[in-house]
């Protein structure tokens, strides 16, 4: 079902957006500590997999944090996904080059951008976090620091990945926009037996993109956000849009103001439309959950869907859009 009426009904307009009176500043004390939380686990997309992996864990009492680590591993780990990980398709010079974060209850959070060879970048991220007094490392620095840690060194272009990558390179189109059907981001959000939320979220990027370039998905604010106190939010899509408006802080702080996790989303992908005339052209979809439980998702395209596991069930969840 699209939702723009709605967000017309509520004179939520883009515009409105930054005047919006903070007519309910919510705080912790809004979201009842629940007796014996239920944990959970989302996902974007339908990473059925990742979330069993996660929400198994969740139940047997795991931290979010280690729960969205383990999760989005397998698709890092997955060859047939082409956008995150081992597999995912390269630069248009034929680099793998990955990018991660992961954000803890705490409020710590680790990022690694631009890193090759390394298959598991959440896991590199996890350890600049917790291991450094920095959030975010790069390219050959982030690789040596993984060595350093104890990571091996893999090629990640996969032969397929490869063929595919010099088909591209017969026309070479710099196209770099995401459509419904060519991304695969993971961004998980978790949350805890004790009510604490965790979140990751990782990726190769845009197929065939620039060297060097990077987008959202590791970049705390843009493709992960989260407080403890109030909940989380992840992204997919296109990065550059995403990271304009800064989307998932914006979830989060909208959720802040009483939002519920649902109006959020909506909001983020409204402001992304009124600063993106070319909004039909690309994806962006974000998924948000916050301490009570509630989740909410939103995109500008039908197609989008998040996974879910909570009370031992795994679902995928169509998301409602706004074309
Ligand atoms: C990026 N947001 O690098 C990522 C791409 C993505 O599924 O989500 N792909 O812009």
């Amino acid at each position: 079902m699209k939702r723009r009426n709605f967000i017309k009904a509520a004179g939520i307009s883009g515009a409105g957006l930054s005047l919006l009176p903070v007519t309910h500043n919510l705080n912790a004390s809004t979201f009842k500590k629940q007796e014996k939380p239920t944990p959970i686990c989302v996902a974007t997309w339908n990473f059925h997999e990742a979330s069993k992996t996660a929400g198994e864990l969740l139940y047997k009492g795991a931290s979010a944090l280690d729960a969205a680590e383990q999760g989005v591993r397998v698709e890092e780990a997955n060859l047939k996904n082409t956008t995150v990980g081992n597999g995912g398709a390269p630069d248009k010079e034929g680099n793998v080059t990955l990018d991660a974060c992961i954000m803890s209850p705490s409020g710590d959070c680790g990022s690694v951008v631009y890193l090759k060879e390394i298959e598991h970048p959440v896991s590199v991220a996890r350890k600049v976090m917790e291991e450094t007094p920095h959030v975010m490392l790069a390219g050959e620095g982030a690789l040596q620091f993984a060595i350093q840690q104890g990571f091996k060194r893999k090629n990640l272009l996969t032969k397929e990945s490869e063929e595919n990558w010099k088909k591209w390179l017969e026309k070479k189109e710099y196209k770099p926009i995401i459509n419904i059907e060519n991304h695969d981001t993971i961004g998980m959000l978790c949350l805890d037996e004790k009510g604490d939320i965790a979140g990751a979220c990782t990726t190769s990027g845009l197929a065939y993109k620039m060297n060097g370039r990077v987008g959202d998905s590791p970049i705390i604010g843009a493709g992960l956000y989260l407080d403890n106190e109030i909940g989380g939010a992840v992204a997919t899509g296109m990065g550059e849009a995403i990271m304009k408006s800064v989307s998932s802080f914006l979830i989060v702080e909208l959720m802040r103001q009483g939002k519920s996790p649902q109006e959020a989303c909506e909001i983020a992908v409204q402001r992304i439309i009124k600063q993106n005339p070319n909004y039909k052209d690309f994806q962006a979809a974000f998924i948000a959950l916050n301490k009570n439980g509630e989740i909410g998702s939103y995109c500008i395209h039908e197609g989008f869907s998040y996974a879910k596991y909570q009370d031992n069930k795994n679902t995928n969840n169509p998301s409602q859009s706004y074309l």
